[in-house]
């Protein structure tokens, strides 16, 4: 079956952060549709919208032979895992994992737009991502990821080490 490359970003800023974002790709990996390929390391940084603590960010590669609104509705599940409930839009949580690029597709539809909206314009994105996915062009600017992330700020956005 033909296997399609995609892009995710994790965060989490409650509970064991560090251990949440292992154990969602583990869980992601161990998955019969879904294959792991990069995993950046994790980043401490500053919230981005109402006042709330640090977060853990991460970005992934992934092989899946899902469609893209099978592999959110994985994703959305695998945050329920995790414990997340939808509380205030941008409001702290146990777990956030959205789907990022799929391929090079572009799609805009009520549960799902491709790329992410925002992606373009997030440090904690871009920095992450930079290092396991420099050359992707992005779908609809055409610059790559590592062009796109020079444009951030990236001030408050530091990697930290991933516990063994
Ligand atoms: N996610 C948000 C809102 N703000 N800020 C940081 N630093 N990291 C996030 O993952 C994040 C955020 C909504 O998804
Ligand atoms: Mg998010
Ligand atoms: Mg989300």
């Amino acid at each position: 079956m033909r296997q399609a490359v995609c892009a995710i970003a994790l965060g989490s800023n409650l509970g064991d952060s560090a251990a949440i974002l292992t154990g969602a790709l583990t869980h992601l990996q161990n998955l019969p549709q879904v294959q792991l390929i990069a995993a950046s390391c994790h980043y401490r940084t500053a919230p981005v919208g109402p006042p709330q603590p640090d977060y853990l960010n991460q970005c992934a590669l992934l092989k899946t032979s899902l469609a893209p609104e099978a592999l959110l509705q994985v994703l959305l599940d695998t945050e329920a895992q995790f414990g997340r409930v939808r509380r205030e839009r941008w409001g702290p949580r146990l777990l956030d994992i959205d789907l990022l690029l799929f391929e090079q597709q572009v799609l805009d539809t009520p549960n799902l737009s491709l790329p992410h909206p925002r992606m373009h314009e997030r440090a904690f994105v871009l920095v992450p991502l930079a290092e396991i996915a420099p050359d992707w062009p992005h779908p609809v600017l055409g610059q790559t990821i590592a062009q796109l992330k020079a444009t951030v700020n990236t001030c408050g956005v530091e990697p930290c080490p991933v516990p063994s």
